[in-house]
């Protein structure tokens, strides 16, 4: 069974009048199984269809998995699904230096699914409406979400010998889609919740 996955990033830094500007440009694919379930965090069995208690003959795991220490963003690889997988992405973003020390940046990242059948929009009772193999039509979605990040810091993106107070605050907001909503609630509450986070860290180094 062939698993790939292949992530880029690159970045652009701007001169002249836009001194200290650089464009971010990162994207990324892990390939999928359509067993249900993103089967990330070790949770790997049920991408091989055991415990599954069905008659579906299926003896293959599909789904990449990125190192975990591989961070895109902040809550929906690195937090929902714990790692990237069984999914592509595309996050723009933008960083200002506004010296040697203080660095803005900020991304936008797009998030959608190999398979409607691995995301919690086809995990109703029967999973009928996500079942077939052939087109995977029906309910369900693909598009997972779109999460913007942002951190201001201080001494960390230049010269890490030089100083001896490092710090940053990052700020995360993830708007969840189709992907996530709920088939097993009422019709009008189905619907995911955003989610967001705020996260400081300093460093002193002596
Ligand atoms: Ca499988
Ligand atoms: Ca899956």
């Amino acid at each position: 069974m062939l698993m790939w996955g292949l992530a880029i990033e690159l970045a652009y830094r701007l001169e002249g009048d836009y001194d200290g500007v650089q464009i971010q440009l990162r994207g990324g694919a892990a390939s999928g199984d359509s067993a249900p379930g993103f089967g990330t965090n070790g949770q790997n069995d049920p991408q091989r269809g055991f415990f599954r208690g069905d008659a579906e003959d299926d003896r293959t795991l599909g789904n990449f998995q990125f190192s975990p220490n591989y961070h895109i963003d902040l809550l929906m690889y690195r937090q929902i699904l714990g790692t990237i997988t069984e999914s592509w992405y595309l996050s723009p973003g933008v960083a200002y230096d506004f010296d040697d020390n203080i660095n803005l940046n900020a991304h936008v990242t797009y998030s959608q699914a190999m398979f409607k059948r691995s995301t919690p929009s086809c995990s109703d009772e029967t999973q009928v409406n996500c079942r077939t193999e052939a087109g995977q039509t029906g309910f369900g979605k693909t598009e997972m979400g779109l999460e913007i990040d942002a951190e201001a810091s201080y001494g960390l993106t230049h010269d890490l010998d030089g100083n001896a107070f490092r710090a940053a605050i990052q700020g995360g907001i993830v708007f969840p889609f189709g992907a996530f909503a709920n088939p097993n609630r009422p019709e009008d509450s189905q619907g995911p919740n955003f989610a967001w986070t705020i996260q400081a860290r300093m460093y002193v180094t002596f």
